[in-house]
């Protein structure tokens, strides 16, 4: 036996993935993560969607952002008596391509700027650093790879410092209101009065219009959804066929949220070999990969101050479409 066969097939797997999968396609009904979307390809094809006609989301958050960033520097850094030095953290920073208006109107307002961007991905981050520091030379990037979910700790503030941490982009969306609740309570339990948190979430519109923004006409947010499955056939051997699987973008509205499912177009048995795990698939049976939050105005805030923030401040765009939050630590 050649040592590349004899080596356990064990060694080789991201345990995290393989937990992820035989929990997921056990259950009834089957379901994936949404966080097995973001490999190299996934994160590219993300970033293409934000760029769609369809995908309102970021386009909207970006202009509210860039009309309403000094006001929203101005009053994350508002102190009556002695002058307080921000200090810019992101949850799930990714490409941080927005984020640049806030560290631009930071940069305008105190001179300098230490920027502390946490992602799963260290290759996202990197990419970020770089660009960050060409573009706006007064920041200074600190990145932080790992998976924020799990738990993490900032490193302490210093004296006449404050904290603001960000974290935009409707990625809230992506969980139940409690787990979302439970993640900002746990952000809230690293600060201290008079630290911020900046919160950006999708509100509820028109359904035509959502259902356009989960599935376009280039079809783009359907090899989104379906690339988890070419994932999860690199990262576990399996042998899905990626065309086996119709993407399915669906409106709930007893539960405000819209939904990604693959459905599978025929009766069929799909094997993980790394895990000497098979999944079988009844015709039109699915598997639900994403739920994405959506709020009515004034709920962000009430998340916000469940979770122990007063909530200070709120902007949105002319048609109400999504929301930008500052809660404050009393
Ligand atoms: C990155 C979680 C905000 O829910 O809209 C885009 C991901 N899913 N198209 C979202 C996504 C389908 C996105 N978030």
């Amino acid at each position: 036996m050649t040592p590349a066969a004899s080596t356990p097939i064990e060694s080789q797997v991201d345990t995290h993935v393989a937990h992820a999968v035989l929990a997921g396609l056990t259950s009834e009904p089957k379901r994936l993560p949404p966080w097995l979307f973001y490999d190299e390809a996934g994160s590219r094809l993300f970033d293409e969607i934000t760029e769609l006609p369809e995908y309102y989301l970021t386009r909207t958050e970006r202009a509210i952002l860039a009309r309403h960033a000094d006001e929203m520097i101005a009053r994350a850094a508002e102190e009556a008596s002695r002058p307080v030095q921000l200090r810019i953290a992101e949850l799930g920073a990714g490409s941080a391509e927005k984020t640049r208006i806030l560290l631009r109107a930071a940069v305008a307002q105190q001179g300098d700027v230490l920027y502390e961007p946490v992602d799963v991905s260290a290759t996202a981050l990197l990419v970020a650093q770089a660009r960050i520091e060409r573009e706006i030379p007064a920041v200074r990037v600190r990145p932080l790879a790992m998976d924020y979910t799990n738990g993490f700790a900032f490193e302490p503030t210093g004296p006449g410092e404050r904290r603001l941490v960000l974290y935009i982009g409707s990625s809230i969306g992506n969980f139940e209101p409690r787990e979302a609740a439970h993640l900002l309570a746990k952000v809230r339990a690293q600060l201290r009065p008079g630290d911020g948190m900046l919160l950006g979430v999708d509100l509820v519109k028109d359904e035509q219009t959502l259902l356009a923004a989960y599935d376009d006409a280039a079809g783009t947010t359907a090899a989104f959804n379906k690339n988890m499955l070419t994932r999860l056939n690199r990262d576990l051997c399996a042998n899905f066929d990626p065309d086996a699987f119709t993407h399915r973008a669906v409106w709930n509205p007893e539960r405000s949220r819209m939904e990604m499912h693959l459905e599978s177009r025929m009766a069929q048995c799909v094997r993980f070999a790394a895990l000497d795990f098979e999944a079988e698939f009844e015709v039109g049976e699915t598997i639900h990969t994403e739920s994405s939050y959506k709020y009515q105005p004034g709920e962000a805030e009430d998340l916000l101050a469940r979770a122990g923030f007063a909530p200070s401040a709120s902007w949105t765009d002319e048609q109400g479409w999504f929301m930008v939050c500052l809660g404050q630590v009393d």
